[in-house]
């Protein structure tokens, strides 16, 4: 996993010199933000179970995926889903703190696509999904949080598609 310091010291590094303005000019931003992520993460961790609830209620429910022959139908699969949207939830947000989006690839996008395709699981579903819990996450943490933590929600979304 990187984050936004190791990302800009790894290229630096590379290039055996030490940081040049670029570089410092994105370690200021990420060091300027610090705050404003600390405290979205804060928010979305106290309710993250409201957060899926909600998107859940704006997105999927009383949709075909939800009915008898859905994917999410039977409480095994509906459940399966429900912390399938958490696992997004909380990874989204680390990338956020981390402000570098490689976690994902490691440890959510990483294989997903063929488990969702063999299992039948509704890749287009899921995205609405995951935008609902964007649009719930922004509305709860502000525009500028919500902004930072949509770039996380579409890189899943992306991955997913
Ligand atoms: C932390 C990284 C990580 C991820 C991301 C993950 C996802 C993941 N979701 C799965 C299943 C599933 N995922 C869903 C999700 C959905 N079905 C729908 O119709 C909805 C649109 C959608 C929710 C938004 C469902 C229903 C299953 C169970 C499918 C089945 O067994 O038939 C499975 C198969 C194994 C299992 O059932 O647990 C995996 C591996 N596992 C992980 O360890």
């Amino acid at each position: 996993m990187q984050d936004a310091i190791t990302a800009v010291i790894n290229s630096s590094d590379v290039q055996g010199k030490y940081l040049d303005g670029s570089a410092l000019e994105k370690l200021k931003a990420y060091f300027s933000t610090g705050e404003l992520r600390v405290r979205a993460a804060s928010t979305i961790s106290a309710n993250a179970a409201g957060i899926v609830k909600e998107a859940v209620a704006k997105s999927l429910l009383y949709s075909d995926v939800t009915r008898p022959g859905g994917n999410m139908y039977t409480t095994r699969r509906y459940a399966a889903c429900i912390r399938d949207l958490d696992y997004y939830l909380r990874y989204a947000t680390y990338a956020m703190l981390a402000g570098d989006a490689s976690i994902l690839d490691e440890r959510v996008l990483n294989g997903l696509k063929e488990t969702y395709n063999s299992l039948g699981v509704p890749v287009g579903s899921t995205v609405q999904a995951i935008q609902a819990m964007k649009e719930v996450t922004a509305s709860l943490v502000g525009a500028d949080a919500g902004k930072e933590m949509g770039v996380y929600f579409d890189y899943i979304c992306s991955g997913l598609s």
